[in-house]
């Protein structure tokens, strides 16, 4: 079974790189960021909760979205694997997806991590924020915020990992494609 993490800042490229992956791999894809979005859109009480959070930047409750990943992995018992897209996001996601795996007999098989700077992210947040609709798009204060979230509240997840050493760093900027066979070659070395 492949486990994969896919990580890196907003806008790093994990949604873009994460559909070609599943293409690829044929594996479940649990995007939380997407799993968040659509409680919005079911007007959910677990969605507006999580939009009050989402438009300021912030992240939502660690307790949410492990619930969101248990339920997932439960209702998908017999998958080739997972590939995990925005999770975990705090130290504590990651020990709770260690104990969850576990308990399924599994393990993570790599983090993958995109590396890119953050004038080049806030550029493409900006950019998608023209056509995306997304409310966490649209101005470089929120932008920023959530860039800080992520250095603050985020990166330590990759010591995490890397202490596991399972921890492979990959440069997030270039041609999508170059960038993809990059990650064919960090699976291809589990
Ligand atoms: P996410 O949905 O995970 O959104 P994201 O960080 O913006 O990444 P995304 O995958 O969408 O962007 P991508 O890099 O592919 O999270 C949104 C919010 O949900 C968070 O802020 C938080 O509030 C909440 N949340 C989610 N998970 C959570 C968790 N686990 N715990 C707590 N809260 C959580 O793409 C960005 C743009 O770059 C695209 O326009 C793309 O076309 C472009 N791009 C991609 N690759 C490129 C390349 N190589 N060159 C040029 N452009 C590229």
């Amino acid at each position: 079974m492949l486990n994969l993490i896919l990580f890196g800042p907003p806008g790093a490229g994990k949604g873009t790189q994460s559909e070609k992956i599943i293409a690829k791999y044929n594996l479940i894809h649990l995007s939380t960021g997407d799993l968040l979005r659509s409680e919005i859109q079911a007007g959910s009480e677990l969605g507006l909760k999580a939009k009050t959070l989402m438009d300021q930047g912030l992240l939502v409750p660690d307790e949410v979205v492990i619930g969101m990943i248990d339920h997932k992995l439960s209702a998908h018992r017999d998958a080739a694997g997972f590939i995990f897209d925005g999770f975990p996001r705090t130290v504590k996601q990651a020990e709770a997806l260690d104990t969850l795996l576990a308990s399924h007999n599994e393990n993570i098989s790599v983090m993958v991590a995109l590396v890119v700077e953050d004038d080049e992210l806030l550029a493409r947040l900006l950019n998608r924020g023209k056509t995306s609709g997304r409310p966490d798009d649209q101005n470089e204060e929120l932008i920023s915020k959530r860039i800080q979230e992520y250095n603050s509240k985020t990166k330590p997840v990759a010591d995490y990992y890397q202490q596991q050493e399972k921890f492979v760093p990959i440069n997030g900027i270039g041609e999508i494609e170059t960038i993809f066979e990059e990650i064919n070659k960090a699976i291809a070395a589990v």
